[in-house]
């Protein structure tokens, strides 16, 4: 990394020596775990070069768009709104971590049986290597689990920034009634942010990009459906993570590019793994950068991963905005629609996410399914009980995960991934 941005981090109040720990292991890790795998798509070295610019050149772009006038907002859910982000010129970028660090100070903080995704959040942020955070103008925390609602209570000590969202619990129409308020609440607090007035036409136009950009994603999974898979489950969880980070047009060309790229590898009968390899379908908690533990462990297991039941994955982009409205009214209840179909787990009762796990893994013809819980995630290892019952009754072959991000036990997940692999053989 140049001198450049070693001015712009310490600028960020970056603890450098600290981040220069967190890079190395990160660019040692992304060499082991991503440029070792064989035949990869061509298009997968735009993601390459984002990985080793996510520090770098994105932020210095971020940054370029605050001086110019525009906001930076981050999230730690997929069920912030881009579409009213983008309306307003800003730019929203994901805030979930997938390393520990820090743990010690953040366990001063909160409970240590509190899921290692929350406990990154912290980490990051206390440790000060996460240049994304100090960039942004607004945090949204939204109350979703337990775990993240009574933590932001705590953050917002860390944050002055931060902004709290209410979420429903239930699929009622009094849960879908304050999820429409409190999306014009925050079309209102995204205005007077960026001093920007949301119009029917600026609402339509960020409608329109983040339907592109899920619209590539769904161009993405598709062609997982292929057998021999023209892109390993990595490479395609790679696209799935930097889809919170990038610039939005410049990522659904990359994205797009690539299915170019595989569908002419289609048509030639072409993969990344033998024709007939076991085919997997992950399930459960979402996956933040560095988080590669598990999708590492199956595909060096002899197994390929052909979609991602997760918000870093298919719940998180599923569906698209209809975007035929006129009034900012009509608009805003499309934006409502379609968030209100996301199935987290947070939702009870919560039957539409059984019966996609199902239909993912006829759709992408998993041999199984591996639910992947973030050890004290109550809501993801309360379900993943009922997951594993309901796949078991429809012949699925299904294993239960509940690991967190330490390293500790690959070992022993490697071990049981191998013989489940071994099983679900054809
Ligand atoms: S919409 S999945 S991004 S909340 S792993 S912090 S649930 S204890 S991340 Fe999520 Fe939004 Fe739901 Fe998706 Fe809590 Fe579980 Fe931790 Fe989790």
């Amino acid at each position: 990394m140049s001198e450049d941005y070693r001015k712009m981090w310490s600028d960020l109040g970056i603890d450098l020596t600290a981040h220069d720990a967190l890079l190395g292991v990160l660019g040692k890790g992304y060499q082991d775990i991503f440029l070792s795998q064989k035949n990869r798509p061509a298009g997968m070295s735009y993601f390459d070069f984002v990985m080793s610019e996510v520090h770098g050149l994105r932020i210095r772009e971020l940054l370029n768009e605050k001086e110019a006038g525009r906001k930076i907002i981050g999230a730690y859910c997929v069920f912030v709104p881009e579409e009213i982000v983008k309306a307003a010129d800003a730019t929203l970028v994901g805030l979930c971590a997938g390393a520990d660090f820090a743990t010690d100070e953040v366990e001063k903080l909160l409970p240590r049986n509190t899921c290692a995704l929350i406990k990154s959040a912290f980490g990051f942020k206390i440790g000060k290597v996460c240049p994304y955070i100090e960039a942004t103008d607004m945090v949204v925390g939204e109350n979703t689990c337990d775990g993240k609602k009574k933590s932001y209570e705590i953050l917002n000590d860390l944050l002055p920034n931060l902004y709290i969202m209410d979420l429903p619990q239930m699929k009622t129409a009094e849960g879908k009634a304050l999820l429409k308020a409190e999306y014009i609440r925050f079309k209102k607090a995204v205005e007077e942010l960026t001093g920007v007035t949301i119009d029917a036409a600026r609402l339509k136009k960020g409608i329109e990009l983040v339907n592109k950009k899920r619209a590539a994603m769904h161009r993405l999974a598709g062609l997982r459906k292929a057998d021999p898979a023209p892109i390993s489950g990595l490479d395609a969880l790679l696209a799935n993570q930097v889809f919170f980070y990038d610039d939005v047009p410049r990522f659904t060309d990359s994205v797009n590019r690539i299915c170019d790229e595989l569908e002419l590898r289609i048509k030639k009968d072409e993969g990344v793994f033998p024709k007939g390899a076991p085919r997997i379908l992950i399930s459960g908690c979402p996956m933040a950068v560095p988080n590669w533990k598990l999708p590492w462990i199956i595909e060096t297991s002899g197994a390929v991963i052909v979609g991602e039941e997760s918000c870093v994955g298919e719940r998180g982009t599923r569906n698209l905005t209809d975007d035929s409205g006129t009034t900012v009214d009509s608009m805003i209840d499309a934006i409502v629609d379609r968030y209100f179909k996301v199935d987290c787990a947070i939702f009870t009762p919560n039957r539409d996410r059984l019966d996609h796990i199902i239909e993912m893994a006829k759709t992408y013809k998993a041999d199984g399914v591996i639910h992947y819980g973030l050890q004290f995630c109550q809501p993801y290892i309360t379900e993943s009980m009922g997951v594993e019952k309901e796949l078991q009754a429809k012949g699925i072959p299904v294993m239960r995960i509940d690991t967190d991000y330490s390293m500790e036990d690959v070992g022993q997940l490697k071990t049981r991934v191998e013989a489940f692999v071994e099983m679900i053989k054809r």
